[in-house]
């Protein structure tokens, strides 16, 4: 058995005669028919410069892990590391292709919250920690916000709620969106497959194993860590998928390590391009706290060349002053300014309408724009599921009776999620960061 996914790092840049359509794109963003129509704006951000170094550096606290959780082959939750892997360390000359055939592939599906929510959930009932949150999202969703000033070409949509001075943001996949994701072409469906075959030749499920074939590929087996962190004064909890661990793992985020696939690099062009894909690979882990990338390079056709490992933390520095620079501190400064505007946005107009379901838009090189929806949207983000808006009922019953007064004068361990104003609250634990109370 073996957890394995998207190669989203593959797909992002093709080695085919799609390169040349996505080399136009970068001339021009991509006028996405598949998201949704016109919103009925009610505030928007312009697009951040890159040109200009960050006015102030915004700290980022180091992510804390809280919990963490498996999905079984039936797609279960479960509070175990079962879908947990060691890292072994691949067979050269490995092919990617092998065991394609036999390929258990999760249908694509809407970026819900709820395994993240009965994560916190579990974290409050176990009465572990109880932090304070200002965002709860996948670590997918806040590695698109935190690199959008310099992508070009793809745009994305979230939905966000706000209760109780938390806001969740759910990435709005729209039926048509879904449905190109489902039906891609062979050519393509295979580049994703090489990502999720590297995975299975670099880890098995005991740390002694010997190098080979972990076992095939299935995809609704993923192992995911709950990690808590701080942007600025903005607390954030973020879940995300870790795809190993070095020899052994303790409940802490350093010895994770992140899988990638990339093709060989063979002159400057290759070179400026795998640059910029860093920046990706670098948000991803670093938003986790997982200190360790490894790239396996592969062919066109699938065969793995060459491995190299990346302390997360250092690729910044690799690529300063190079063709395609970037700077993580726009990016986190860019964050910043996100998410503290979404923040005064949504809760001044929830004062107006509570429970509202609002829609971010994000389009390369233009901005963002930010509108409630309508009664008929909203319908379509519960998608005639047993939900308030897109949260699940269970989780919304619970939020709700834990910031009733009643539960409050009781000290349940059950604590309402309030916002804080900045500063730092006073550390219970002093083993534990700043800012987070406990
Ligand atoms: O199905 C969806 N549309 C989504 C699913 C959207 C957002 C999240 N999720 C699920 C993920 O499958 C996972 O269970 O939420 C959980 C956390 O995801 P994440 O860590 O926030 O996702 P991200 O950082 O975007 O990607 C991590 C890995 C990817 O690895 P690479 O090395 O390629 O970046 O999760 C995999 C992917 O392999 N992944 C997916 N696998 C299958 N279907 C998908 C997907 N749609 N999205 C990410
Ligand atoms: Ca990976």
């Amino acid at each position: 058995m073996s957890s394995r996914k998207r190669a989203l790092s593959d797909v992002d840049i093709l080695p085919d005669p799609k390169d040349k359509d996505q080399r136009l794109a970068h001339k021009q963003p991509r006028l996405d028919s598949s998201l949704s129509p016109p919103l009925h704006v009610s505030s928007s951000l312009p697009y951040p410069s890159t040109s200009q170094s960050a006015s102030r550096a915004i700290p980022f606290q180091r992510p804390l892990p809280l919990i963490s959780f498996s999905y079984t082959n039936d797609r279960k939750l479960e509070f175990s590391d079962a879908a947990m892997r060691y890292y072994v360390s691949p067979p050269l000359d490995a092919d990617l292709g092998h065991g394609y055939e036999r390929w258990i592939r999760r249908p694509e599906e809407r970026g819900r919250l709820d395994g993240l929510l009965r994560a916190i959930s579990e974290v409050r009932r176990r009465g572990t920690g109880d932090p304070v949150i200002n965002i709860v999202s996948w670590r997918g969703v806040m590695t698109k916000i935190l690199t959008g000033p310099y992508e070009d070409r793809d745009g994305w949509e979230l939905n966000v709620m706000a209760i109780s001075g938390t806001l969740y943001f759910e990435e709005f996949i729209s039926d048509a969106r879904l449905q190109e994701k489902e039906n891609l072409t062979p050519h393509h469906r295979m580049q994703t497959y090489y990502g999720y075959s590297f995975e299975s030749w670099c880890t098995a499920s005991r740390p002694d194993a010997s190098s080979g074939w972990g076992g095939d590929v299935d995809t609704n087996v993923q192992w995911c860590s709950v990690v808590k962190t701080k942007l600025g004064d903005t607390r954030i909890v973020i879940g995300g998928e870790v795809d190993c661990v070095r020899d052994r793992y303790d409940g802490r985020n350093d010895t994770m390590l992140e899988l990638k696939t990339s093709m060989t690099i063979r002159g400057d062009r290759d070179k400026a391009r795998f640059e910029k894909k860093l920046l990706k690979f670098y948000f991803q882990s670093f938003l986790l706290g997982v200190p360790e990338i490894l790239v396996g390079f592969r062919t066109p056709n699938g065969k793995l060349k060459t491995t190299e490992s990346f302390k997360t933390l250092e690729i910044p520095r690799m690529v300063r002053g190079k063709e395609n620079a970037w700077d993580p501190q726009i990016c986190l400064s860019w964050g910043e300014r996100f998410l503290t505007w979404i923040k005064s946005n949504v809760e001044s107009g929830n004062a107006a309408a509570p429970g509202s379901v609002w829609r971010v838009k994000f389009t390369p090189r233009v901005g963002v724009e930010l509108a409630s929806l309508s009664e008929e949207e909203r319908r379509e983000v519960e998608a005639g599921e047993d939900r308030i808006g897109f949260l699940p009922k269970w989780y919304y019953t619970e939020i709700q009776n834990a910031s009733s007064p009643s539960a409050q004068r009781s000290g349940s361990a059950v604590q309402p999620e309030q916002s804080r104003s900045s500063g730092p609250s006073t550390p219970i634990n002093r083993t534990l960061p700043a800012g987070w109370q406990i």
